[in-house]
């Protein structure tokens, strides 16, 4: 008894492999919540989330915002069909985080999920045009062409407001393997490629590590101990080029009534590394344009 250390088994460490702040929820979240942008004429950040059909990426949103609202939000629709032949969310839509009476100085963008066969899903080269701002708000994404400067929702003239700062892979833990999937792979490597040309900092975030791994789904705190969701950390990382330290498992809110203590800190402290490197990405941009004028 009062050992914090416990012996390493088939299935989990022996110590957590990432130090997790678990009772410093209310810090993180004032931290937060008192963020500000490092250029004053940026109004919101714009975080651009992407990712898999049915990884996710709907519910990731709606986690972030329940933390803030401490109550569960459902803004961004999300499938509680078990049909997944279709991608429920096609249109283009940017959710607001809400703190209270105001709104925090980021936003993010919801898109179409990726699929791996050719002419379904998000487009990748749509993925590349949201990222440097050029697709408006509400525009219906067409898998079997991507945005050209005739279409309505084309915007030729983004300003830095519209550009993206952060790209959020949204990737689910449950999968079996994606090595099967060569293809999605491929896409999320492509979409990277570009991101780094653009010079837009890239985080992943892992859902359903409560669905891929036994131990946490009976008790979260064991996702830094869980060998299983490791691996699959390892295994996306390897497939990606995303490096292990850009990447968080996260439980996002999907069946709950009340928001929990460990789901905000896990959700709280990845959405705090987005935060900062959303803002540095920023810093650079705006003082690269600041320049070129
Ligand atoms: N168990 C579990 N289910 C989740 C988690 N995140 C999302 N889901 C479920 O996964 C399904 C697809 O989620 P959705 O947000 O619509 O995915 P999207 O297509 O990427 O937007 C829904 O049934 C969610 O309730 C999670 O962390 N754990
Ligand atoms: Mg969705």
């Amino acid at each position: 008894m009062g050992s914090s250390q416990s012996t390493e088994t088939e299935f989990e460490y022996g110590k957590p492999w990432r130090d997790t702040p678990w009772r410093k929820k209310d810090y993180l979240e004032k931290t937060l919540k008192e963020f500000e942008l490092s250029d004053p004429n940026i109004k919101y950040a714009r975080i651009l989330v992407v990712g898999q059909i049915g990884s996710g990426k709907s519910s990731f949103i709606n986690s972030v915002n329940s933390v803030f609202q401490r109550r569960i939000t459902n803004e961004a629709l999300v499938n509680k069909t078990t049909d997944r032949s279709t991608t429920f969310t096609k249109l283009y839509k940017t959710y607001h985080i809400r703190n209270g009476q105001s709104v925090m100085p980021f936003v993010l963008s919801d898109t179409m999920g990726l699929e791996s066969e050719d002419l379904h899903g998000i487009h990748t080269e749509d993925i590349v045009k949201a990222m440097g701002g050029y697709i408006k708000e509400r525009y219906k994404f067409n898998p079997e062409s991507s945005i050209t400067p005739e279409d309505e929702g084309y915007r030729s003239n983004p300003s830095l407001q519209d550009h993206t700062y952060c790209l959020v892979f949204v990737m689910a833990a449950d999968k079996i393997s994606l090595a099967d999937d060569d293809n999605i792979y491929e896409k999320v490597k492509y979409i990277k490629s570009k991101a780094d040309e653009l010079e837009i900092p890239q985080v992943m975030i892992l859902t359903k590590p409560d669905d891929a791994c036994p131990l946490v789904n009976k008790d979260l705190r064991k996702i830094y101990t869980s060998k299983k969701i490791k691996e699959k950390l390892k295994e996306y990382s390897e497939h990606t080029g995303i490096s292990v330290s850009h990447i968080f498992p996260v439980k996002c809110y999907h069946e709950e009534i009340d928001t929990q203590n460990d789901m905000d800190v896990l959700i709280l402290r990845a959405f705090k590394h987005i935060e900062q490197m959303a803002n540095d990405a920023l810093r650079l941009k705006c003082n690269e344009n600041k320049n070129s004028e």
